[in-house]
């Protein structure tokens, strides 16, 4: 006897969801099904186990994950301090230096954390990152400092530096190097109802079940159906930022073109330092932002911005 495809199909579901003893006395009594559903349950079961282990847990980089992939600050680390978010730097070494001025930075003020992309494009790469390793300063990982390593460790196993931004690497030690390594995705402040993170994050997904790729990569999401799909692209969808409700406040970088972006759970950071606009930095506290103007255009823009 044979029952329209779309009734098959249902009694299937039905019985994927039914209990181990249920299923033994239909297979007892129904010989003919008994095939068909001991298969479909084992598919179901399967395919369930799949999508479990199959979480990419690396970026589209390839790297190994960092010790802490998801760092939490407490009052231990923070220690009374003012928190100061600072954006996109990209080797703007001058600019910087002259936002912590403006910034009155004392270290036992003032505690500093980077959105990512400290490094390439831009004309002191080197010298930001050891600058903001003596700040002791705090920083998520950027598409750039994923693209350093991975430049890092094609000149380490002997194969020359491609891309010009990169050049720079082959100055790393081993210490900067691990540095780089260990940065975080995200970090997280519960005391500040703050969370840092460089490109972006998919609404309604835990931190640990995001893809690796979006926290570094994505600037937009689209619906398609139901579905938000994340984007690298900036002229896609819309702003990831702008369909983010919270509870956390995210601050983030990555996104030049947008610029600075400011939603009622998000702030973008990016403000173009790099191809002459601003490098711009905000305290958590009083949510007061300060800029200082690029002291020339270090790289012409680009539509597409990475
Ligand atoms: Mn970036």
């Amino acid at each position: 006897m044979l029952l329209p495809l779309c009734k098959v199909r249902t009694t299937l579901l039905e019985l994927s969801y039914m209990k181990l003893d249920t299923l033994i006395t239909i297979i007892r009594t129904h010989h003919v099904t008994s095939m068909i559903v001991i298969l479909f349950y084992m598919y179901i079961i399967f395919t369930k186990r799949f999508e479990k282990s199959s979480e990419p847990r690396s970026s589209k980089y390839k790297l190994k994950l960092p010790k802490t992939p998801h760092l939490t600050l407490y009052e231990k680390d923070i220690k009374n301090r003012q928190i100061f978010i600072i954006g996109d730097v990209h080797g703007c070494l001058e600019e910087l230096e002259d936002l912590l001025v403006l910034a009155n930075y004392e270290s036992d003020k003032i505690l500093l954390i980077f959105v990512g992309d400290l490094v390439n494009k831009g004309p002191h790469s080197v010298q930001t990152l050891r600058k903001v390793r003596e700040l002791n300063a705090y920083a998520v990982r950027g598409n750039h400092e994923e693209i350093a390593l991975v430049q890092y460790m094609t000149w380490w196993n002997g194969e020359v530096v491609t891309p010009r931004k990169c050049s720079w690497t082959t100055e790393l030690n081993e210490d900067e190097v691990d540095f780089l390594q260990e940065l975080p995705y995200t970090i997280e402040i519960p005391s500040k109802n703050a969370l840092i993170v460089h490109g972006g994050i998919v609404p309604g997904v835990s931190l640990e079940n995001q893809n690796l790729t979006h926290f570094i990569s994505m600037r937009s999401l689209q619906t398609i159906g139901e579905k938000l799909i994340a984007s690298p692209r900036t002229f896609i969808g819309k702003p990831w930022a702008s369909f983010w409700s919270g509870p956390r406040h995210v601050y983030f970088g990555h996104d030049a073109a947008r610029s600075l972006q400011q939603y009622p759970y998000a702030t973008g950071l990016d403000t173009r330092c790099l191809y002459g606009g601003f490098i711009s930095g905000i305290f958590l506290d009083s949510n007061k932002i300060l800029q200082i103007r690029a002291k020339l255009v270090h790289q012409k823009p680009k539509i597409k911005t990475e």
